[in-house]
C-alpha cells in the first residue's frame, strides 16, 4: 500500500508528483520533501514559501517541520527569514542529533553553513496584499489575522514508512516572531508509522491548546478510523474552546493511517484537500461540517476555474 493526503487544493500537483514517486516505491521523506517543494515554490500561493504574505512589518516569517514515522525523528524551524525552502531545512534538521528545532538567526545560519538556497521570499503580489490589507484593517476595522493555509502532508510508502511535513508563512500580519503551529510536534503535524499520521491548518493559538494532530494519531492507535479519530478531536476541542473561551478558530486536520485509510475534519465553511492512495484516484475534495460529521465532494471543473483566477486575480 502507498498513499499520500495533504490540506488544501494548493497541494494537489505535489500529491501528483509525490503518488508517481510512491507507486514506485520511492521513500515516503523524499515524496513528502518534493510535493511541498512544489508548494513552497509556487508564486500564487500565499500563505506557504515564495509568494507567502508577510508579517505586521512587511517581512515574510516562514514556519515548517518534517517527521521521519520509523525513527519519530523531528526538524523544525521557527520565523525564517529568504531561505527558499523551509522544509528541505527541516528535513535536514530531523537528521541531526541535537538543535532540531531552530528559530530565527540561528535557523538562517544553520540554512547558509549548509549550503540551502537564499531566495528573497517577499514578491510584488505579496506586498500590493499587504498595504490592501492593512488599509482595510485601519478603514473598516477588519481582523487581520484572516488569509492564510498550512501545507501540511501525511505519507506512506511501500515498506511501510510514514511521514509528515509543514510549511506556512503563517497569519497574515502576524507578529514579528510570532510561532504558529505548524513547527510544533504534536500541534501542526505527528506521525507514526506503527500507526499513522495527521497534520493541521487554521488558527494556530488554537490548534496547540489541543495538541491536535497527536490527538489524533493516539486515537487510531487506540484502533478509530482516521475519518473519526480528525472527527472527535475536531469536534471535541472546538467545543472545549468555545465552552471556555465562546470563541474557537478555524480548525481543520487531515490524517492517513499504515494501511493507507483517510481522515479529514474541519470547522469551516469549506475546507479542501488533496489526497491519492493506491485505492484512491488523485482528487481535490471539498469538505464542511454538517452534524458533526465530515461530508465532501470532489471539486467541480466550474470550481476549480474560479479557484485558479482568484489566486491570479489582477491586483491594483
Ligand atoms: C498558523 N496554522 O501559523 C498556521 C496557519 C494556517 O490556515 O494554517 N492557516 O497558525
Amino acid at each position: 500500500m502507498w498513499g499520500i493526503i495533504a490540506t488544501w487544493r494548493m497541494a494537489k500537483d505535489g500529491i501528483d508528483k509525490a503518488s508517481t514517486m510512491l507507486a514506485n516505491h520511492e521513500d515516503s521523506a523524499d515524496a513528502i520533501e518534493e510535493a511541498i517543494k512544489m508548494v513552497e515554490d509556487y508564486p500564487y500561493y500565499k500563505s506557504v514559501g515564495y509568494g507567502g504574505l508577510p508579517n505586521e512589518n512587511m517581512v515574510v516569517e516562514l514556519d515548517a517541520a518534517f517527521m521521519d514515522g520509523n525513527t519519530l525523528d523531528i526538524g523544525a524551524i521557527g520565523g525564517i527569514h529568504d531561505f527558499a525552502n523551509p522544509i528541505s531545512i527541516a528535513r535536514a534538521l530531523s537528521k541531526e542529533t541535537y538543535n532540531n528545532f531552530l528559530v530565527g538567526t540561528g535557523a538562517e545560519e544553520y540554512a547558509a553553513k549548509n549550503g540551502f538556497e537564499r531566495k528573497t521570499m517577499l514578491t510584488d503580489r505579496a506586498k500590493k496584499h499587504y498595504m490592501k490589507r492593512k488599509k482595510a484593517t485601519i478603514d473598516k476595522g477588519l481582523s487581520p489575522y484572516s488569509g492564510h493555509d498550512t501545507v501540511g502532508m501525511v505519507a506512506l510508502d511501500t515498506s511501510g514508512k510514514m511521514c509528515a511535513g509543514t510549511s506556512t508563512s503563517g497569519l497574515f500580519m502576524k507578529r514579528p516572531g510570532r510561532v504558529g503551529d505548524s513547527p510544533i510536534s504534536g500541534s501542526g503535524f505527528y506521525v507514526d508509522s506503527k500507526v499513522g499520521g495527521a497534520t493541521a491548518t487554521g488558527l494556530g493559538e488554537d490548534v496547540m491548546k489541543g495538541c491536535a494532530t497527536y490527538e489524533i494519531v493516539r486515537l487510531m492507535k487506540d484502533g478509530m478510523s482516521p475519518q473519526d479519530a480528525c472527527e472527535k478531536v475536531c469536534n471535541e476541542l472546538e467545543k472545549e474552546l468555545l465552552e471556555r473561551k465562546g470563541v474557537a478558530g478555524d480548525l481543520s486536520f487531515v490524517a492517513l493511517n499504515n494501511k493507507g485509510d483517510w481522515g479529514v475534519a474541519t470547522n469551516i465553511k469549506e475546507f479542501t484537500f488533496s489526497v491519492c492512495t493506491k485505492n484512491t484516484p488523485s482528487t481535490i475534495y471539498l469538505a464542511r461540517r454538517v452534524d458533526g460529521h465530515c461530508v465532501f465532494e470532489e471539486a467541480s471543473k466550474e470550481w476549480l476555474e474560479a479557484y485558479e483566477a482568484r489566486i491570479k486575480m489582477k491586483l491594483d
